[in-house]
């Protein structure tokens, strides 16, 4: 089957956003009156609970028993998501994050080609729109048929909801798309809704577990700026077209 969608993931993956989700994460903390700093080896380790809301859940449940029993404890995680997200929105629109190499190219030929375009994302709705106008421009949410966000099903990454959704969204199966992913979790979730995954690694996901993967990179690469190959075949090409990614497609859903 030809390929007809490209579903993004966004942290990681459109841009390494993760250092500015932890500086905000550890900026509201100490707003809030909290002494938390997540470093970056223990925010490594958080990371595997996707979705800033559980991640400081799961940080409770670890460091702060005794204050998650505690009464009103939801509303004090909102409110500090809450914080964190206007912090990260503020990083964003000092211009602190910008999209990761291949990324604006092969959004542009997608979009030159007539594929549809998604994004599948365990992020907040309003952080993607943020990241997406920041970096792409303020046109640019419409140029995706579909953007799911974590808040919009009951499992985040690596449950196959989020991509399930967006394939119900778009309307297409899943041997007509193709995900770019970051993670080990993400890779889980778009192979369990049956959809062929690539994956360019990020700085916290090197070295996870990346079987299954169509190919996995260091980034798309540009003309130029080369790719770095861990797994895969680009078949001697120093970025991911868009002809490259059809090869890809094609290999990875024809039956054996
Ligand atoms: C990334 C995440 C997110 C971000 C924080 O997932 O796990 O939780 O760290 O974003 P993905 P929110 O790469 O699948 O987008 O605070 O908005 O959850
Ligand atoms: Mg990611």
């Amino acid at each position: 089957m030809s390929i007809a969608a490209l579903l993004f993931d966004v942290d990681g993956t459109l841009a390494e956003t993760e250092e500015a989700h932890r500086e905000a994460f550890n900026a509201a903390f100490h707003e809030h009156g909290y002494p938390w700093v997540w470093d970056r080896a223990l925010y490594a380790d958080l990371l595997r609970v996707t979705g800033g809301k559980e991640r400081i859940r799961h940080y409770l449940s670890r460091f702060q028993a005794e204050l998650l029993k505690t009464a009103g404890i939801e509303n004090t995680i909102r409110s500090l998501h809450e914080a964190k997200n206007r912090g990260y929105w503020s990083a964003i629109s000092r211009g602190a994050i910008d999209l990761r190499p291949g990324i604006r190219r092969l959004i542009a030929d997608a979009r030159q080609a007539g594929l549809r375009l998604a994004i599948a994302t365990t992020t907040s709705l309003p952080s993607v729109r943020e990241l997406l106008v920041g970096t792409l421009g303020p046109d640019s949410p419409g140029w995706f048929d579909t953007i799911v966000g974590g808040d919009m099903v009951a499992a985040k990454k690596p449950a196959p909801d989020i991509y399930s959704l967006a394939l119900e969204k778009l309307g297409l199966a899943p041997n007509a798309c193709m995900a770019f992913e970051d993670s080990a979790n993400g890779l889980r979730s778009a192979l369990a809704a049956r959809i062929p995954a690539l994956i360019t690694v990020s700085a916290y996901t090197m070295g996870q577990d990346f079987a299954g993967a169509v190919a996995v990179l260091s980034d798309l690469g540009e003309p130029g700026a080369p790719l770095r190959v861990f797994r895969g075949d680009p078949s001697g090409e120093d970025f991911v077209s868009l002809n490259l990614l059809r090869r890809w497609h094609e290999a990875a859903t024809s039956p054996a």
